[in-house]
């Protein structure tokens, strides 16, 4: 028999009390899982909140502008059949029996449009990120809930917008304004679909006229991921610098300290954390993010390390990784990659990050070209090490070559600083005792 659970609001990190702002849903609508129900925005960002299996929509439990937290009940869904067995741990539990859980402002349902079912319980997805890229402190568009879903209805990005009510507040009248001014050719530019890069549309092809084929819907994660990679990649004019580092002495000590203890695994990763730290001491540029016409220097080092998952591509942070040994850092790098992999990663180990490196060392190929993730202004890639003939005044010797790609944002970042920063790099890696200069 078909089970009506509740969809609840899973772990959002720090954040309660939520304004949501759109709902995406309707009652009757089949949802898979993963499938954005509501919105939710914070002054600083927003997330969605995933329906944690399939099924049909039965109830919504919020409306527009209700505040809610952790554990709010989102919608009653009736479980298809195959999604009950994979629901992650349902409680057998009566919906009203739930309904204190459900925060003030989202509970006013009168207690009589529960479902009579004591077959309802409650189930919760892993904890879901604000999109902590888009948190801009001090920079957010200040405007209404409604004004922000009707500006985003129409794709146009708040922070383009100029309010004219009191206290530079955002209007739907600014909104639409803004819109005729692009039609118009006004410089002003709806952000999606591609409309304000006045690109040709996407081209529509039916697959299936040329063979089999099978369509899987993206998880969140490829979504939400996908998402920013678009974004930074459009908006952040990128040049990629390559360059290679002699890892053989560096290759030789890790082989060493992989003898002398067992307790964790030691890979080139800790090493590249530590050189990349000592670089963005030496390059501060490197270490900063664009806010309008500023540049915001950080005096602290966290560092990004993208991770492969077989839901997609995540990127878990190393808090003051100038402060950690190797040791401590591999210890750490092994817990977030398992956490990564379990989807157990917390809103908190996503943010912050200053730097990222991407390594595809431990797959292979020669070089790549990472994306920068925004709001940081470079990211390095890392591909596989290759022992290579080397001329050193005299003969070829065999060395190992490590291949360092760094993406940086040309706003910011020249390339002679660039080339500066991998030669840096490579010298430090090279040279491990650099690091103590
Ligand atoms: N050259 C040669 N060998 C390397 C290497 C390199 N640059 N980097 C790692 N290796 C080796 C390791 O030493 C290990 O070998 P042993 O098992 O023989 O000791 C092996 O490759 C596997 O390493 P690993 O990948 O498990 O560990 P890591 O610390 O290098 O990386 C992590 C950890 C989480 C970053 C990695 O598992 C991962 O997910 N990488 C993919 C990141 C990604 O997808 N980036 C693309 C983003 S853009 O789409």
């Amino acid at each position: 028999m078909a089970q009506i659970k509740q969809a609840l609001v899973p772990d959002i990190g720090d954040y309660t009390d939520v304004p949501v702002i759109e709902l995406l849903v309707q009652v009757g609508d089949h949802v898979s899982k993963d499938q954005g129900l509501a919105t939710l925005e914070s002054d600083k960002a927003t997330m969605e909140v995933p329906a944690p299996f399939a099924g049909i929509v039965r109830e919504i439990k919020v409306k527009l502008g209700d505040t809610i937290s952790e554990g709010a009940v989102v919608a009653l869904i009736e479980a298809d059949d195959d999604a009950q067995s994979d629901a992650p741990a349902a409680k057998a539990e009566p919906v009203a029996a739930k309904a204190e859980a459900t925060p003030s402002t989202a509970s006013e349902t009168p207690a009589k449009t529960e479902p009579e079912t004591s077959a309802a319980s409650e189930t919760r997805s892993p904890p879901v990120s604000f999109d902590a890229d888009s948190v801009q402190p001090d920079k957010v568009p200040y405007a209404s809930p409604a004004v922000r879903v009707f500006a985003r209805e129409l794709g146009v990005d708040l922070a383009q917008v100029k309010g004219s009510e009191r206290g530079g507040r955002i209007g739907k009248a600014d909104v639409q304004g803004f819109v005729k001014a692009a039609l118009a050719g006004g410089g002003g530019a709806a952000s999606t679909g591609g409309g304000g890069l006045n690109l040709i549309p996407w081209p529509k092809v039916d697959f299936a006229k040329f063979g089999a084929i099978e369509r899987r819907p993206l998880s969140r994660i490829n979504k939400l991921a996908g998402a920013n990679l678009a974004r930074n990649w459009a908006m952040i004019p990128h040049v990629t610098q390559f360059d290679e580092a002699d890892i053989t002495e560096m290759e030789a000590f890790r082989k060493r300290l992989g003898e002398e203890q067992k307790e964790v695994k030691v890979t080139p990763l800790v090493f590249l954390i530590k050189a990349v730290v000592a670089a963005l001491q030496q390059y501060p540029a490197f270490n900063a993010s664009l806010d309008g016409e500023e540049l915001v220097l950080k005096q602290y080092f966290n560092i990004g390390i993208a991770v492969d998952t077989p839901d997609g591509l995540v990127v878990p942070v190393i808090r003051d990784a100038d402060k950690k040994g190797l040791l401590a850092l591999s210890k750490e790098l092994a817990e977030i990659s398992a956490k990564a992999r379990d989807k157990k990663l917390g809103p908190a180990e996503m943010s912050g990050g200053c730097f990222s490196i991407s390594s595809l060392g431990g797959i292979g190929g020669t070089a790549f070209t990472p994306i920068i993730n925004a709001p940081e202004v470079a990211i390095l890639g890392v591909s596989k090490s290759q022992t290579k003939p080397v001329w050193n005044g005299k003969e070829f010797a065999p060395r190992l070559m490590l291949p360092l790609s760094l993406s940086y944002d040309h706003r910011v970042i020249d390339g002679a600083a660039a080339a500066r920063f991998t030669t840096f790099l490579a010298r430090a890696l090279t040279d491990l005792r650099r690091l103590l200069l």
